[in-house]
């Protein structure tokens, strides 16, 4: 069997966040050790329990961990619906979280592994930023971090210059970008290119038992910048990232956040020096095709 990466999510989910958890549980090329949820698209109990059912139907038996307090997160619901999954209700189901918080959980599970642990970053870093600030050693057993976050430019969604999980906790961000850490940024842009068609989904989706999810988590959603009948595929490039490389350039670059007057507001600037890299998708076509595969292995 291929060797599986250890991971640790972190996440908020969201639409967006739901479809790339469905690809990083179903794709058998992660040893997923634990998830936290984080404050983002809509509040820390909602997130919470978001992520806990999400696991418990697609990847029973995983530790889900609560994250810490943002007070900038649960904002974006005007895209993500209410409840954070677009139209959908969660049934009633019983997972409960672990009893330690996501910090603790994060730095004992990086210190019991013997090789190094990826995180896959779905949200604003607010649990990152704790553990690295509580417990800076754990940087090196840290082996990179893809996340999804900031924009390349300094242009926005939340606002006019800050992307919506940079802007949720801008802190945090500049605490991990001096943390000593590899990131592996997947920028507001990408997220816009690799669109998927929700016709095309609930197609797929038909031969799969998940249609009527779908269906509502879809029904509930709306992402201007996209527009009508499309899911922007934000979250899902930090994802795809590791599970297909060879569809990303990775441009090396500096890091950069505005902490004071535009908060959030990012660049990342191309740097050959630079110790993160900046993704940019090569094919959209290609990535999308890629994409559907993994949301629905076996449909094709
Ligand atoms: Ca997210």
């Amino acid at each position: 069997m291929k060797h599986q990466i250890p991971l640790i999510i972190d996440s908020d989910p969201g639409v967006d966040d739901a479809l790339a958890l469905r690809m990083i549980y179903c794709s058998g090329a992660f040893d997923v050790r634990l998830a936290c949820s984080v404050a983002g698209n809509v509040s820390l109990d909602l997130t919470t329990a978001n992520l806990l059912y999400l696991t418990q139907i697609w990847g029973s038996g995983i530790p889900v961990c609560r994250g810490c307090v943002n007070p900038l997160g649960g904002s974006d619901t005007s895209v993500h619906g209410a409840g954070g999954l677009g139209g959908y209700q969660l049934p009633p189901f019983d997972s409960k979280p672990d009893e330690r918080g996501a910090v603790q959980a994060m730095y004992e599970t990086l210190t019991a592994s013997d090789e190094r642990v990826t995180f896959i970053t779905l949200g604003p870093l607010t649990n990152v930023a704790k553990l690295l600030q509580e417990h800076p050693e754990a940087a090196c057993r840290i082996d990179r971090i893809y996340a999804m976050i900031a924009s390349k430019d300094g242009t926005g969604n939340i606002t006019e210059y800050a992307e919506f999980n940079a802007y949720c906790d801008p802190a945090a961000l500049d605490i991990v970008i001096h943390a000593g850490v590899v990131v592996v940024f997947a920028p507001m842009h990408l997220g816009r290119e690799a669109k998927l068609s929700m016709d095309e989904m609930l197609a797929r989706a038909q031969k799969s038992n998940e249609k009527s999810m779908m269906e509502e988590m879809f029904a509930g959603y709306y992402d201007r910048a996209v527009g009508d009948g499309y899911v922007a595929m934000y979250d899902a490039n930090a994802v795809t990232a590791l599970l297909h490389p060879e569809l990303y350039e990775f441009v090396p670059c500096r890091a950069e956040v505005n902490l004071d007057e535009r908060p959030g507001q990012t660049f990342l600037p191309e740097d050959e020096k630079g110790q993160f890299f900046r993704l940019e998708i090569k094919d959209p076509q290609a990535l999308a095709d890629a994409m559907l595969k993994d949301l629905f292995p076996g449909t094709e």
